[in-house]
Parts: C-alpha cells; sequence; structure tokens
C-alpha cells in the first residue's frame, strides 16, 4: 500500500485532468457516441440510484424525458453527499459531479452496479451534458448546482427545506459530443424495465414529456425474476404452474434464479452480474449449465425415469441442450468484485463463481423435483423427447454434411461468391426472388460482394425442432454459404468453459463465428409486406441458431430507395415519403417531376441497385443491434409464434416506434 500522501497525490493528477479526458476520447468512458452511449448517460445516473436501492435506501427511481430533450433522473435514496470534502475542499456534491472516479473513494456501497461494466460515475454523464443540474433533498435542506460541460456555474448552495431525501439529475446531452441527441422512450422502458425486475420491490417510472400525448409506464415487480420469466414466457405455454425459484448466498455472491420450462423447442438463459446483461456468459452460466444437466440426470436416473429413451444397450444420458430445451431462465448474481471479460467485457471471470452457482442451483433444484415428482417428471419426458429429436437431427445433419452443405468445402450453386477471401472486407447480400438477384450479380463489385438469392419464403424456425429446420432447402443453402454451421452453444461458451458438465454425446454440428465467410451478412428483400415477412424470418432464423452473428453485429439490412425522381436532367432517390417530399420542395415542386415508385427491387437495373444499396460509398445500411436480448426473445416469439393475439397487439404496439440505426 503506498501511504496516504501518495495516494492523494496520485488522485490529484487525474482530478485535474478528469473531465477534459472523457471530452476528449467520450468512447473510452461509454463505449461509443452513438445511440447506445447516449442512452447509457441515463443509466448511469439510474445505476447509482439502484446502488442505493441495493443498499436498502431508495424505493423508487422516476425518469423523464422532457420537451426541451433533456432527461431527468429522480430517486429517493439519501441524497448524494453536500458536506466539504476533506481533501479536495469542496463539497461532496461537486467532487462527485465534477472528478473522475471520485465517488469510489468515499462511497463504500457494497455491490455497487455503478463501478460495473461502464462504471464510470455521474461526472462522465455531466462531462458529455451540454448543461446539467444537479438536486440534492438531504438533513432537512435542498441543494443545487448546475454546470456547463462539467464546469460548476456555482458553489453548492442551500436553495430551501425539504421533508424528503433523494437526488434530482437533470442534464442536456451534448450535441457536440453525440450527433443524435434524441433519446427512444422505447429503449429506455425496456432497460428500466429490466431493471425493475433486477430489483424486485423497486418502482421505476418512466415518462416521456415529449410530445403532446405524454406517455409513462410504472415498473414494479414485487415477485422479482419469477415475473421476468413469466413475463417473457407470456406467449408460450408452461409445462408447471409457477417458474421455479432459486435464491442462495454464498461467500458474499448472492445467487438469484427463476427458471420455466416450457413446449417450445427455443433455449432462453438472461444472465446478469450486479444487474449488468452478460452477453458473453462466462463462470456464472457454467456453473448453472452444469447444475441443470447433472442434477436432471442424476434425478433422472436415481427414479428410473430414462427406460423410455433408452437407446439399446447405451448408457442413456441427457446432453446439456437436452436440458435446455423449451428453458427460459433468468439467472441474476451479485459479486463484490466482479471481472469482465471478452471482446464486449460482458463475460464475467470470476472462477470462484462457477461452484458457488452450480452448489446453489444444484441443491436447490434437486430438493424440488423430490418434492415435486409431477413436476420433474414432465421436464424429465420434455428433455428426454429433446434427446430424441437431437439424435435425429444429428442424422439429418449428417446426411447435409455429406452432400457439403454444411462446410465451406463445396459451395451452394446459387451463390455468386466474391474473390477475394478474407472475411473481414467480404460481404453477402440475401437477396430475395432469383430477378433482383439477376440485377444485384450483375451490378455488385465481385471483389467483395457475394450474392445469394433466395426463392420464396424461408421455414418459420420459431415453430420448427432443429431436425425440421435443417431438412429446409433454403436454411441448409445459407448455413452452407455462411460456412459457419448451425446451432449449439454460443460461440463464446465454446472457449475455456469447455462442456459444461455434459456426460452426453457431443454435438459439434455448432454455429461457430471464427469461421463466418463474410463480416456483413446483408438482408436485401423488398420494401414491401412479403419483403418485411422475409426479412423477420431470416432475422428469426440467425437470432435461435446463428445467435453470435446478430450478437457481435454481423447483419445488416440494406435500403433500397422507394421512389427515383427525375427533373431538368437531374435524378434523386428517396428512401421514404419525407425524403421525396423534401427533395420536391428543394427542386421547385412536383411540376415536371418524373416520379417512379419502386415496387421491388427487381424493378432497379444492375447499375440503380448498385448505386442506391450496394455501394459501400452511397448507400445505407441498417446493422441489427441486439441492445436488449430478452426484449428481442420476445418479440421473436411474439411476432412468428403460435398465438395470434398477443402478435397483433405487438405489432400495433410496436409499429409506430420502430427505429432504425444507421450504420
Ligand atoms: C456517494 C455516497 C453516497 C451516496 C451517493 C454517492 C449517491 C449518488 C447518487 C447518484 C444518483 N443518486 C445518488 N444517490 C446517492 C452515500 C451517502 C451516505 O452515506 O449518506
Amino acid at each position: 500500500m503506498p501511504d496516504k500522501k501518495e495516494v492523494y497525490n496520485a488522485q490529484k493528477i487525474t482530478v485535474l485532468k478528469g473531465l477534459e479526458a472523457v471530452q476528449k476520447r467520450p468512447a473510452m468512458y461509454i463505449g461509443d457516441v452513438s445511440s447506445r452511449g447516449l442512452h447509457h448517460l441515463v443509466y448511469e445516473t439510474v445505476d447509482n440510484a439502484i446502488d442505493e436501492a441495493m443498499a436498502g435506501y431508495c424505493t423508487q427511481i422516476e425518469v423523464t424525458l422532457l420537451p426541451d430533450g433533456s432527461a431527468e433522473i429522480h430517486d429517493n435514496g439519501r441524497g448524494i453527499p453536500v458536506d466539504r470534502h476533506k481533501t479536495e475542499k469542496k463539497s461532496a456534491l461537486e467532487v462527485v459531479m465534477t472528478m473522475l472516479h471520485a465517488g469510489g473513494k468515499f462511497d463504500k456501497r457494497s455491490y455497487k452496479v455503478s463501478g460495473g461494466l461502464h462504471g464510470v460515475g455521474v461526472s462522465v454523464v455531466n462531462a458529455l451534458a451540454e448543461w446539467c443540474r444537479v438536486e440534492v433533498a438531504r438533513d432537512g435542506a435542498l441543494y443545487r448546482q448546475s454546470y456547463q460541460r462539467g464546469k460548476p456555474d456555482n458553489k453548492v448552495e442551500e436553495v430551501g427545506k425539504s421533508k424528503s431525501s433523494g437526488t434530482r439529475v437533470r442534464f442536456m446531452p451534448d450535441p457536440e459530443v453525440f450527433k443524435d441527441t434524441r433519446f427512444s422512450f422505447e429503449t429506455l422502458s425496456t432497460r428500466l424495465r429490466e431493471l425493475a425486475f433486477l430489483n424486485s420491490g423497486l418502482k421505476i417510472i418512466a415518462r416521456d414529456l415529449r410530445t403532446d400525448e405524454p406517455r409513462e409506464r410504472v415498473f414494479l415487480y414485487k415477485g422479482g425474476l419469477s415475473e421476468f420469466v413469466a413475463y417473457l414466457d407470456e406467449t408460450r405455454n408452461a409445462l408447471h404452474p409457477n417458474p421455479i425459484v432459486i435464491k442462495g448466498e454464498k461467500d458474499g455472491v448472492m445467487v438469484d434464479v427463476a427458471l420455466e420450462y416450457n413446449d417450445s423447442y427455443s433455449e432462453n438463459i438472461f444472465t446478469y452480474v450486479n444487474n449488468i446483461y452478460t452477453l458473453e456468459g462466462g463462470s456464472h452460466l457454467s456453473g448453472f449449465k452444469s447444475a441443470l444437466t447433472r442434477t436432471l440426470n442424476f434425478y433422472a436416473t436415481k427414479n428410473n425415469l430414462f427406460k423410455n429413451g433408452k437407446v439399446k444397450n447405451e448408457k442413456f444420458n441427457l446432453s446439456g441442450e437436452d436440458t435446455r430445451e423449451g428453458l427460459t431462465a433468468v439467472l441474476s448474481i451479485k459479486v463484490p468484485d466482479p471481472q469482465f471479460e471478452g471482446q464486449t467485457k460482458t463475460r464475467l471471470g470470476n472462477s470462484e463463481v462457477k461452484g458457488i452457482v452450480e452448489s446453489t442451483v444444484g441443491e436447490a433444484l434437486a430438493e424440488f423435483m423430490d418434492e415435486r415428482p409431477g413436476i420433474a417428471r414432465r421436464i424429465i419426458d420434455k428433455c428426454t423427447a429433446s434427446a430424441r429429436a437431437r439424435d435425429a437431427a444429428r442424422k439429418a445433419r449428417e446426411l447435409v454434411r455429406r452432400k457439403g452443405a454444411l462446410e465451406s468445402g463445396s459451395l451452394p450453386g446459387k451463390l455468386a461468391d466474391c474473390s477475394i477471401n478474407d472475411p473481414e472486407h467480404c460481404e453477402i447480400f440475401i437477396v430475395e426472388g432469383d430477378s433482383a438477384g439477376g440485377s444485384a450479380k450483375q451490378g455488385r463489385d465481385r471483389r467483395f460482394q457475394a450474392i445469394l438469392p433466395l426463392r420464396g419464403k424461408i421455414l418459420n424456425v420459431e415453430k420448427a425442432r432443429i431436425d425440421k429446420i435443417l431438412a429446409n432447402e433454403e436454411i441448409r443453402t445459407i448455413i452452407a454459404a455462411l460456412g459457419a454451421g448451425v446451432g449449439g452453444d454460443d460461440e463464446h461458451e465454446n472457449g475455456e468453459n469447455g462442456n459444461n458438465g455434459n456426460n452426453g454425446e457431443n454435438d459439434n454440428g455448432s454455429f461457430k463465428l471464427a469461421k463466418l465467410r463474410y463480416g456483413k451478412v446483408v438482408i436485401m428483400t423488398d420494401a414491401d409486406v412479403d419483403g418485411a415477412h422475409i426479412r423477420t424470418l431470416l432475422l428469426t432464423f440467425f437470432f435461435r441458431h446463428m445467435r453470435a452473428l446478430v450478437e457481435m453485429g454481423h447483419v445488416f439490412i440494406a435500403q433500397p430507395p422507394l421512389y427515383r425522381i427525375r427533373k431538368n436532367k437531374k435524378e434523386f432517390y428517396a428512401y421514404d415519403d419525407a425524403e421525396q417530399d423534401e427533395i420536391l420542395k428543394r427542386m421547385g415542386g412536383r411540376q415536371g417531376a418524373q416520379i417512379q415508385r419502386y415496387k421491388g427491387l427487381g424493378e432497379m437495373n444492375p447499375d440503380q441497385l448498385w448505386a442506391t444499396t450496394m455501394d459501400p460509398e452511397r448507400r445505407t445500411v441498417m446493422k441489427v443491434e441486439l441492445i436488449d436480448a430478452a426484449a428481442a426473445d420476445k418479440m421473436f416469439q411474439t411476432l412468428m409464434g403460435d398465438r395470434v393475439e398477443p402478435r397483433r397487439e405487438f405489432i400495433e404496439e410496436n409499429a409506430r416506434y420502430v427505429r432504425n440505426l444507421d450504420v
């Protein structure tokens, strides 16, 4: 340990440079300056309030989007301390708001979420705000300070009395930092709902006051993760009346799990560490999977439940995947000192956590199954059925493999491949229809662009099991062209975690991102209802069976124009009605303008298709971003699943809010 003086001096240096460093390189602190980074400013502030809630001092958080474009986060916690900070010689509030990492020094709240992934403190929000204003209610008084680009306008002032306590932070995102400073109420709501599920009993209110029709959503879940799972499985049929709930604590690690088996074929496990979604999994997920495989096999063997599934004389065992088919689970753990690893720093590295989760879940699940033999039996039957289907799928895969479709060795005849083979620079266009496929083949830059025309619609994978999916011609063609296999564990889970205690046969037909032949997979469909349907079918397939492809940002959607406008020998393309109006206005009205509305890609000649939709210099493509895997699961299940009523509601509810991200 360095002595006190050294710590102080070292601190002082960061302090002096603090916020300017953030302003110079914002991406270092919030990930990026896209829409994701913008929303991160709100989450950062909310996380601090969540810390107060986890410490037992805060019961309500309100997030409000105001008409001027600013956002306000109000909590009823203890309030940021305002007393004089001993070493910095100013109000602690000012220190928290204007100094990088200053929070940690005197903020000893345990299991902090702020301080987690990007956990950089509210000072970063302040640094990236054009202006910011904080109000603290504490010790009977109300205090205030305001800032511009992180610089205080004044000292912390006492501005009145207050009977309550809490913190109110209002800020305007800096337009010089963020290209687009508009918040999405949907994006914020999704995360806030998730946080409410993860912190049972905490009331989170989301408000949008920017329009004439103000909106307000209240998220409060007394049942926590159990309600989360029920919500995720709303449109699925559960195999038992209530989610199975497991809670435990060991060596300072809190484990909280809810799980439910349903009659679908999808595996949906969402994991969190200190409220942060761990996209890449890690030791907690490994421990959970291990516990499932072991416990179910042990229980079924002990109770002689495998007789139906027995394959000849071999010792029958469920594989890990068998135990997760039709499983929806949320695993949330709290670790005092989380180590995040992996490409996106969302894989938990703490190795001690695996054993803790494994034993907590294993013991509780075994006890549950002993107490509820009827439910246990239904679960085992479901897993055994899955094992049989997997066996059939393996045979189907082998058949496909023999025909060469699952390996890159032989490529499908319909594919017009590109000439260079450096995946990082290559892209494949999956195109609706042979005629558009023809134009695309002629219009493309064949050095780095490959074209795969699809005939008609692919199978709806949401309603089919893997064996049937692999029997589908169009799907096999896509798998073969991408060259990275299909299904199985996520890419990330194949790493050092090894095979999660799986005693069954090893199914090596899984998707391997490293083998992907193209860095960009671009879906190019007509701008009509059929095109949208094909796009959704493809996205569903990628999400369910090549998840890493979506998670790691390899999927894109081409944006063909809707109109061509010609006037006075000038030519313009419009991508929506608003743009058409704008162009016509600029050109002095409709008079003398020739407007062509493209009904499909096939109506464009190769040059036009290249110029408008394929040329990297001129096109717009949307990157498909997985902002929230739980929300995505719900969307695909609702859009593509069996039940009609929730689908209609979902489409009506969301039609207005679908937002696109430019790349
Ligand atoms: C530092 C120390 C304490 C609380 C906080 C910061 C705090 C920060 C934020 C940001 C938004 N809301 C917040 N609420 C609290 C501990 C306070 C104490 O010991 O009384």
